[in-house]
C-alpha cells in the first residue's frame, strides 16, 4: 500500500451487474477503466477492483465469470502506476489478478471462503485486507447476532490473524476490517465505528468500508423515504473524517473526492490540536 501521512482513500470499482450501489455501471471494460481513471484523478490512493457482488442475499458468480470481469480492467490499469487491490474471496482470482498487475488482496471472507487463499497471499507476500466475515452473502443476515459486537468482532479477527500467521502469512502485511454491513445490523455498524480503538488494539492497521451502506441509509431516512445509495456520499465523507480522526488506516469509498477532503480536514485538525 502507498505510504502517506494521512488515512488512505481506496476507490471502489465494482465490475458487476448487481452491486448495491453501482451495479451495472462499469460492467464494460472501457467504462470501468474510465471510471477508475476518474477516481485516480480525484486522488484515490488505491483502486479496489471487484467482480463479484457481496450485497446481502447475493448469489455467487462462477470463477470464470469473475475473472472475465476483473482481469481486462486490471491489465489496463496496471500501466497507470496506481496501486490496485483485488476484491475477491477466491485464491484462483487473487492469483490471476496479482499476475495481471494487482498489488493488494482484499478478501471479504478473511481467508475463510477459500482455504487456498492463505497460500496465495503468503506466497505472494502482498498486503492482505482481512475482513470480519461469518457467512456467505446469501445467508449472512442470519448470523447478525451478538451479545457484545465489538468484543466478538475483535475476538474473531484476532483468531483469523493468528490462524493466518500460523499458516505463513506475514503479520506485517495484514490490514484488518470490521466488515460493516456483513452479518451486522445498523446498531452493530455504529458500535464498531465508535470503538475502532479496540480493533486497532489488535496491532494491525484498520480499514473502514462504510461507503453508501444501508446503516447510513437507515440513519438518513425521513418520512419522505430512504435516500438511495448514491445520495449517501456526504454521510460517507463524515464517517471518513471521523474514522481518520479515530486512527483508521484506510477508508474504502465510492466517491473519492469528498472522502479525501474529509480525511485531509481530520488530519489537519489533529495536527493543529495541542
Ligand atoms: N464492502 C463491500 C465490498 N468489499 N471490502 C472490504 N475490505 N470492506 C468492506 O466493507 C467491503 C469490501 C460491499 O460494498 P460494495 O458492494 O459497494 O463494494
Amino acid at each position: 500500500m502507498p505510504v502517506r501521512d494521512r488515512c488512505l482513500v481506496m476507490g471502489i470499482l465494482n465490475v458487476t451487474p448487481d452491486s448495491f450501489s453501482d451495479g451495472g455501471s462499469y460492467l464494460d471494460t472501457a467504462r470501468a477503466v474510465e471510471h477508475a481513471l476518474a477516481l485516480i484523478d480525484q486522488g484515490a490512493d488505491v483502486i479496489d477492483v471487484g467482480g463479484e457482488s457481496t450485497r446481502p442475499g447475493a448469489h455467487r458468480v462462477p470463477p470464470d465469470e469473475e475473472l472475465r470481469r476483473v482481469l481486462p480492467v486490471i491489465r489496463d490499469l496496471a500501466p497507470t502506476g496506481v496501486t490496485i487491490s483485488i476484491d475477491t474471496t477466491r485464491a484462483e482470482v487473487a492469483d490471476a489478478a496479482l499476475a495481471a498487475g494487482a498489488h493488494v488482496v482484499n478478501d471479504t471472507s478473511g481467508g475463510l471462503a477459500d482455504p487456498g487463499m492463505v497460500r496465495c497471499v503468503a506466497g505472494a507476500g502482498v498486503p492482505y485486507v482481512v475482513m470480519h466475515w461469518r457467512a456467505p452473502s446469501i445467508e449472512m443476515a442470519r448470523h447478525a447476532n451478538y451479545d457484545d459486537v465489538v468484543a466478538e468482532v475483535a475476538g474473531e479477527l484476532r483468531q483469523r490473524l493468528d490462524a493466518l500467521v500460523a499458516a505463513g502469512v506475514d503479520p506485517e502485511r495484514v490490514v484488518l476490517d470490521p466488515g460493516l454491513g456483513f452479518a451486522k445490523r445498523p446498531p452493530h455498524d455504529w458500535q464498531l465505528l465508535a470503538h475502532l480503538d479496540e480493533l486497532r488494539a489488535l496491532g494491525r492497521p484498520v480499514l473502514v468500508g462504510a461507503s453508501r451502506k444501508s446503516f447510513l441509509g437507515a440513519l438518513l431516512t425521513t418520512p419522505a423515504g430512504t435516500p438511495p445509495p448514491r445520495e449517501r456520499d456526504a454521510a460517507t465523507a463524515a464517517v471518513s473524517a471521523l474514522a481518520a480522526a479515530a486512527g483508521a488506516y484506510c477508508v474504502r469509498v465510492h466517491e473519492v473526492r469528498s472522502s479525501l477532503d474529509a480525511v485531509r480536514v481530520a488530519e489537519e485538525w489533529a495536527r493543529s490540536s495541542p
